[in-house]
């Protein structure tokens, strides 16, 4: 029998999070812009239209700058602390929608509502991790060489930051940004994927609720609504300083390119081609856990999603059984139904590329071990259901250098030491995730020093996804060399100043110069 949506309750969800049948694009409260044309979104579970969204046109956009700008005057007066109780009464309303809010990232972006819980369980965390830090924008001080001259440094809010996030994280990865932007006495501007415009229309009002009820403007936050026509007011705005964008690579080298030309900053969080190595001493059972998730999880539409398996020779077979048994358990279908593991694609031009990728694994020699499919019948009406599919490949086919955003894993074969399996792991553009399978400390060692992974995340016996949003996040090389959420990362949202103060009657010069009148 055919699943409907409503089954899952959520039209109660939209309720909750005041989603209208048109949502301006910037939503409640006073920053109510949009004039352009409409977006509507259509759910890949089960192609119903979920609701429409205005495009911001530039008039608008210039409006929304205005709230903005207007806005940072006041944000950055108040304490950090005091910004951090906001950050924190924010992550108390997402605890109260945790629910709501799951089952919209789940209905509109197609991600299983356990991931779409868990996206918003990483909003909350950053919340909290965003609250203590807001006591803790620490700078360093440091000796003077003159007497009586005291050195610091310290860091300053930045001023608007602008955030372009992608459809597959379309709550998760606004927060990491616009939580630390916040406690940092900034403002963001949003333009949330097209894809997943409704999220974004979701995320806005909780956030505008927390505003007014603290009489603050909303402007704190803003949300604009478009293509990538409507990313570009921002990324040739000089008014923005910082732009973080999360998306693939080629949009990633636009913008990179873009900001840079007028000497702002980005923070770029873009493509990964992530790998597990599997040694002969991995514990099998594990690797099949993590490779699995990692492969098939969000339907492989991860940045961090397994792409390719490195197994050692002497374990090949047995890993790729183990796997392959694994992948005939999976259920595919409705991800609003917790007995199933894998959920849509984001929309059929992701199948389209999903088949592109199958193809051309085969055309350039390699073998399917798990044929690919895309499934029909009424309950994948939408057209966006996909089988996970396996194949054994090479490591240098150009389709295995390639990030293709759907769940096909590519099985390679290394012989000889770990320094071969790494050699393999290195050798694509990507630098995002990588991963280990080993009870040997001397491999997972190596692959963890200078000669090691070359990634921005290196795990032993984890897979390469689901991050903690404790660790600074992201990758290098074509992925961007960005670091989010957490550790040091705050400091991109902040300009340090360094201060030099005399507190004597002489004015000597530093480098022993003497300049006498
Ligand atoms: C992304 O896919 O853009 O590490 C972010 C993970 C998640 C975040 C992924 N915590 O898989």
């Amino acid at each position: 029998m055919k699943t409907l949506a409503t089954d899952f309750g959520i039209d109660e969800a939209l309720e909750s999070l005041g989603i209208k049948a048109i949502n301006e694009g910037t939503s409640t409260g006073s920053n109510n812009f949009s004039n352009g044309e409409i977006i509507e979104s259509y759910s890949p579970v089960d192609g119903q239209l979920i609701g429409k969204v205005k495009t911001t046109t530039k008039e608008d956009y210039e409006q929304v700058m205005d709230a903005a700008t207007s806005a940072f005057k006041t944000w950055r007066t108040m304490p950090a602390p005091q910004r951090g109780e906001i950050v924190r009464q924010f992550g108390d309303k997402l605890r109260e929608k945790k629910e709501a809010l799951g089952k919209l990232v789940s209905y509109e972006m197609g991600k299983s509502y356990q991931e779409g819980l868990g996206e918003v369980q990483e909003m909350i965390d950053i919340c909290d991790f965003a609250v203590g830090l807001s006591r803790q924008l620490h700078g360093l001080t440091m000796h003077s060489e003159r007497p009586g001259h005291r050195m610091y440094e310290q860091y300053h809010p930045l001023g608007v930051v602008g955030i372009i996030s992608a459809f597959n994280f379309p709550v998760a990865v606004w927060s990491w940004n616009t939580a630390l932007a916040w406690i940092c006495g900034d403002v963001c501007v949003w333009k949330p994927s097209e894809k997943t415009p409704i999220c974004g229309v979701a995320c806005q009002n909780i956030a505008a609720e927390v505003f007014a009820e603290n009489n603050l403007p909303e402007g704190i936050s803003c949300l604009i609504n478009g293509d990538y026509r409507v990313g570009e007011f921002m990324t040739k705005d000089t008014r923005i300083p910082l732009i973080s964008a999360t998306g693939s690579t080629r949009m990633g080298k636009i913008v990179a390119k873009e900001v840079a030309g007028r000497l702002g900053k980005s923070l770029l969080e873009l493509g990964g081609n992530n790998a597990i190595i599997v040694t002969p001493d991995a514990d099998i059972k594990m690797t099949v856990i993590g490779a699995v998730f990692g492969a098939v999880g969000t339907a492989g539409q991860r940045c961090t999603s397994t792409r390719r398996l490195i197994i050692h020779e002497s374990v090949y077979d047995k890993v790729k059984n183990a796997v392959v048994d694994a992948y005939e358990q999976l259920r595919i279908g409705n991800p609003l139904d917790e007995n199933n593991h894998v959920g849509p694609l984001i929309d059929t031009d992701a199948v389209k590329m999903y088949n592109q990728a199958l193809e051309k694994v085969v055309e350039e020699g390699g073998h399917m071990v798990v044929e690919g499919a895309v499934l029909s019948g009424e309950d994948y009406e939408s057209g966006c259901y996909v089988k996970p599919a396996i194949a054994e490949a090479k490591p240098d086919f150009k389709i295995v250098q390639h990030e293709t955003f759907a769940p096909v894993l590519y099985l390679l074969k290394y012989s000889g030491d770990v320094e071969n399996a790494i050699a393999i792991q290195n050798n694509v553009a990507q630098g995002l995730s990588s991963a280990i399978m080993t009870n040997n400390l001397r491999e997972a060692e190596r692959f963890l020093s200078h000669a090691g992974s070359d990634c921005g995340i290196a795990n032993v016996n984890i897979g390469t996804s689901g991050a903690e949003i404790g660790g600074a996040f992201g990758g290098e090389k074509e992925t961007g060399g960005g670091r989010e959420s957490g550790s040091d990362a705050w400091k991109i949202y902040m300009r340090r100043q360094t201060n030099t103060i005399n507190y004597t009657t002489e004015l000597p010069l530093a480098q022993g110069i003497k300049f006498d009148l």
